[in-house]
């Protein structure tokens, strides 16, 4: 049975290259849902119908024996949902706060999502758990998500946008100085060479990437993998993948399609 995984576009295959990593040869369906995105602007009610809606209909008709919900905006509002429906395991992505707390040393701590993700309870949660003693400043920059899209397309990212969403993020910081830098939305590694260079060499970027590619492997240990190959499928119509078929082709997807 293949690991499922589900993001609103192509974010959450910065999760599944670190999974490629740990489990080279294991299954993976990839769904992507296209037509939904970005969910970020949507509101909760919407995502968590449309984030159950696919997952119900994918695990249907793929029968995976583990979902991965590579999406914080659909995982910080969805994730509970979702576990009391499906009887399988489901790993969520959320935003990368305990690590980033731990690594800080003035003890501020920035954090880019998208408009749905910071606002959540989830996200409070979080903070006041591990960063309570820390300042945490948010800011959601959606059009972050698109530039990293538009990178899968073969596009070229506008370093300006990226330079304005680290502007703002340290204007709400005040005169704080911000070190970390959580990477609170499955896209934006996609873009961290342009975050690198927009924020400087002083703030260190952290993603929960990893941590979810450990997570999947724990959750499957002791269970055989058959080699099997990899699909990638996402709502909408199929002209709308074709500007993404060479990367999907060169990460190993054996085929493209719409479901
Ligand atoms: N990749 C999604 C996330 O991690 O929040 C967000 C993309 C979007 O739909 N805006």
């Amino acid at each position: 049975a293949p690991i499922l995984m589900l993001d609103s576009g192509v974010g959450g295959l910065t999760v599944l290259s670190e999974l490629r990593a740990l489990l080279p040869h294991a299954p993976v369906i990839y769904a992507a849902d296209l037509a939904g995105l970005p969910y970020g602007d949507k509101s909760e009610h919407e995502i968590a119908a449309r984030v159950a809606g696919l997952l119900g209909r994918m695990s249907e008709r793929y029968r995976p024996r583990l979902a991965c919900i590579a999406c914080n905006t659909a995982s910080t509002i969805a994730l509970s949902m979702v576990r009391d429906v499906l009887e399988i395991p489901i790993v969520g992505t959320v935003p990368a706060i305990k690590p980033a707390a731990a690594m800080t040393r003035t003890n501020v701590i920035g954090l880019l999502g998208t408009k749905a993700t910071i606002r959540q309870p989830y996200v409070d949660r979080l903070e006041a758990e591990f960063a309570k003693n820390k300042t945490l400043v948010r800011h959601a920059a959606p059009e972050l998500v698109m530039a990293a899209e538009a990178r899968l397309r073969g596009e070229p990212v506008d370093q300006a946008l990226v330079d304005d969403a680290a502007h703002a993020l340290r204007e709400k910081a005040h005169d704080a100085k911000i070190d970390t830098l959580v990477l609170a939305c499955t896209h934006f590694p996609l873009i961290r060479n342009e975050l690198l260079r927009a924020f400087g060499s002083e703030v260190t970027l952290v993603d929960g990437s990893k941590g979810i590619a450990r997570r999947i492997v724990d959750l499957t240990r002791h269970q055989d993998f058959e080699p099997a190959p990899s699909f990638f499928v996402a709502t909408g119509k199929p002209a709308m993948l074709d500007p993404y078929r060479d990367a999907l082709s060169n990460l190993g997807f054996m085929s493209v399609s719409t479901f």
